[in-house]
Formats: structure tokens, C-alpha cells, sequence
């Protein structure tokens, strides 16, 4: 029995930015009130844990435990959670949804305003750590998941509970990058059948998106991307057409887009995480209707450039989308579900598996491209 006692378990510590991550045993406390704490099955490598890694300025902070795609086991649970009990299988998601704030009632947001969205060192509820190493210092968590370890703590608001049927290595993916894709398309953009998408960078998330345009009945999915490799892997999920910026001529890309379109598209995904390719995304929108989504994340700082006359003018829009708009307790059962009836397709996202231990040879992959997805497992 381990309910109510520190557990000693393995964890990947991320002690300095851009340094190999330190396989070690640490120590996981008791979950408090309104935390559970899971056994990590298998957890994914998204590109923000790669991000955070190398980054030598605040919000980055060592030593971390980083993480945030993965799916577990309840292990115990705090005081005063009921919605999940020891052995169930549940999805921690970056993004809480208390249930019961304004924004977590509407159907129209995914932005909890009980715990702000935040890059914090800290639990939400409580602001402190469940994790030391066995010198007893302090390892900070990584956006209320943490899931480079064998065990983490969460908070109630950021667990969705899953059936255990679902095979590990594809639930995980729910946890950020194909809900934050296949959601920008479904309930940010809203994408309709027939309609014309185009998505600016082919990685894992601008993938994600044409998997949820294709389920949305788009018709043609235009994908750009300088990276010619990324064509062929684009393919196979759905994506029609291709565009290389370094090919369009003297043209800017956004007018190939609109010649090819014949007047622009009706949505446009920035899923680099350039600010001044949002402008592109948006110059390749249709006037009258067409819709500049942002799915990437660029430079804190970074800022957007539109003239307001053109903005005024040309009856567009730009969206910002997190999480996809998902309400992770919500919409994650519906995507599932979809996925039990192979509606939606994830098979092609893993392009690596390997054990936990290895975990910097998955940094390495992804860090040089070569890698949508790759599973560590337990
Ligand atoms: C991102 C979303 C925007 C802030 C950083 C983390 N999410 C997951 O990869
Ligand atoms: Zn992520």
C-alpha cells in the first residue's frame, strides 16, 4: 500500500537548460486536497517540452520534471475528490476545467478562470511542489502535469477520466498535440464540409489540424511547408496540396494561395509558431469570411502586424486557439469516442516507441525532425 506515503520511483530531471535529462529517483508526495496521484503508463514528447528545455530565461526554471503528454493509473487520491477513484485510467491535460467558473459553464470557452492558464513552477491549487530528489531539494512541475516520472501528482480539474480500453500509446496523444490540432479545426475554426484549409508547417500539430479538417469533410487541404520531406509524410493524413514558399517565385506564398483558391482560402491554421507567418495565414484568407487561426506558439514578446484598414475592410478574422478549444472533460470523450469508431486515425502520429530510460534519445529525434510522436512507456 502506498496510499498516503511519499513514493520513491524514477523520474527523467531536467536539472539545466539544453543538458541531457538526468534519469534519477526522487520522491512523489501524498496528493493534497483536490489532487490525484497517477502511475504514468506511457507518456509522448511535444515539441513545448523541448521548448522549455532549452529555454535559459523565465518562465523556464530547473530542476523541473517536465512532461505533459501521457495517460496513467489513479494510485490515491486527495481530500475532496470523488470524480476519480484509485485505478482508473485518466488523461492529465495541461489546460484545468473546474466545471464551474463562467468560462468552464459556457460552451464557448476552454479558458478556466479559477486556474488561469499559466507556465507555473507549481501545482495550481496549492502553489507548491509534490516533488524533491533524495537530497530533498525541490523539482518544479511543468504545466500541471509532470509526466517524466513513474508517478505525478495533478489536480482534479486537469484529469479527464478515459476507458481503459484504449490502447496507452494513442490515448496519450489526447493529451496535448493531436487534441490541440483535430480541435483547432473542429471547434476553434469550425471547419465545414467542402470547405478549402490550409496549414502553414507539416509537423505534429499542423498534421493534427488536417486529421481535423478531414473529419470536419474538408475538401481540400493545402499544406506549406519549406521542408519538401514533409510532403510525402503529409499524404497520409489527408492533405491534398502542397506549397513551398521558396518555389512560389517573386510571389508571396499568400498569393499563390489565393490564386490557387481563386480569392483565398476559408481557413488558415499558423501552426509554426511564427508571428509574421499569421499575417501570411491571414493575407491567404477569402474576404468576406475566411478565418486566420493561430495554433503555434512564437517568442514571448512576439507581435502581430495587420493594417486596420485592411482588417476593416476585408471582414476576415483571427482566432487564437489553445488547446484547440477543447473543454477537456468534455470534448476528450467525444475525439475518443471517434477514435474507438476509427472515424479519427492516430496510427500514423507514432513514429517512435522506445522505454522510458531512453528518453534523451527521443529529445534527440525530435529536436532534429525526425520524429512525429514518440512513445516512451513506463
Ligand atoms: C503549449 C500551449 C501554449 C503555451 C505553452 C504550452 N501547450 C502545449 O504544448
Ligand atoms: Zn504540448
Amino acid at each position: 500500500q502506498t496510499r498516503g506515503k511519499p513514493i520513491r520511483c524514477r523520474a527523467a530531471v531536467s536539472r539545466k537548460a539544453g543538458e541531457p535529462l538526468v534519469m534519477e529517483e526522487v520522491m512523489v508526495a501524498p496528493p493534497m486536497a483536490g489532487e490525484v496521484r497517477i502511475r504514468i503508463i506511457c507518456t509522448s514528447l511535444c515539441h513545448s517540452d523541448l521548448t522549455f528545455w532549452k529555454l535559459k530565461e523565465p518562465p523556464a526554471c530547473f530542476p523541473r520534471i517536465l512532461g505533459h503528454e501521457a495517460v496513467g493509473v489513479v494510485e490515491s487520491v486527495g481530500e475532496n475528490v470523488t470524480e476519480v477513484a484509485e485505478g482508473d485510467t485518466v488523461l492529465p491535460i495541461f489546460i484545468p476545467d473546474c466545471g464551474e467558473c463562467m468560462d468552464c459553464r459556457s460552451e464557448k470557452s476552454n479558458l478556466c478562470s479559477k486556474f488561469p492558464f499559466e507556465i507555473s513552477p507549481w501545482l495550481p491549487r496549492h502553489k507548491s511542489s509534490r516533488f524533491t530528489d533524495l537530497k530533498g531539494e525541490v523539482l518544479y512541475h511543468f504545466l500541471n502535469v509532470s509526466s517524466f516520472s513513474e508517478y505525478t501528482v495533478v489536480d482534479i480539474d486537469n484529469i479527464t477520466k478515459i476507458s481503459p480500453a484504449i490502447p496507452p500509446n494513442k490515448a496519450c496523444l489526447f493529451s496535448c498535440g493531436v487534441s490541440t490540432g483535430v480541435g483547432a479545426a473542429w471547434r476553434t475554426a469550425k471547419v465545414e464540409k467542402g470547405s478549402t484549409v490550409v496549414i502553414f508547417g507539416l509537423g505534429a500539430i499542423g498534421l493534427a489540424v488536417a486529421e481535423g479538417a478531414r473529419l470536419c469533410g474538408a475538401s481540400r487541404i493545402i499544406g506549406v511547408d519549406t521542408n519538401l520531406e514533409k510532403f510525402d509524410v503529409a499524404k497520409k493524413f489527408g492533405v491534398t496540396e502542397f506549397v513551398n514558399p521558396r518555389n512560389c517565385g517573386d510571389k508571396p506564398v499568400s498569393q499563390a494561395i489565393v490564386e490557387m483558391t481563386d480569392g483565398g482560402a476559408d481557413y488558415c491554421f499558423e501552426c509554426v509558431g511564427f508571428a509574421s507567418l499569421v499575417q501570411d495565414a491571414f493575407a491567404s484568407c477569402r474576404k468576406g469570411w475566411g478565418k486566420a487561426i493561430m495554433v503555434g506558439v512564437d517568442k514571448p514578446g512576439a507581435m502581430l502586424n495587420f493594417s486596420s484598414v485592411e482588417m476593416l475592410h476585408c471582414g476576415k478574422s483571427v482566432m487564437g486557439s489553445i488547446y484547440g478549444g477543447l473543454k477537456p472533460k468534455s470534448h476528450i470523450p467525444v475525439l475518443l469516442q471517434r477514435l474507438v469508431d476509427k472515424e479519427l486515425n492516430v496510427d500514423n502520429f507514432i513514429t517512435h516507441e522506445m522505454k522510458f530510460e531512453d528518453i534523451n534519445k527521443a529529445f534527440d529525434l525530435l529536436a532534429k525532425g525526425k520524429s512525429i510522436r514518440c512513445v516512451m512507456w513506463m
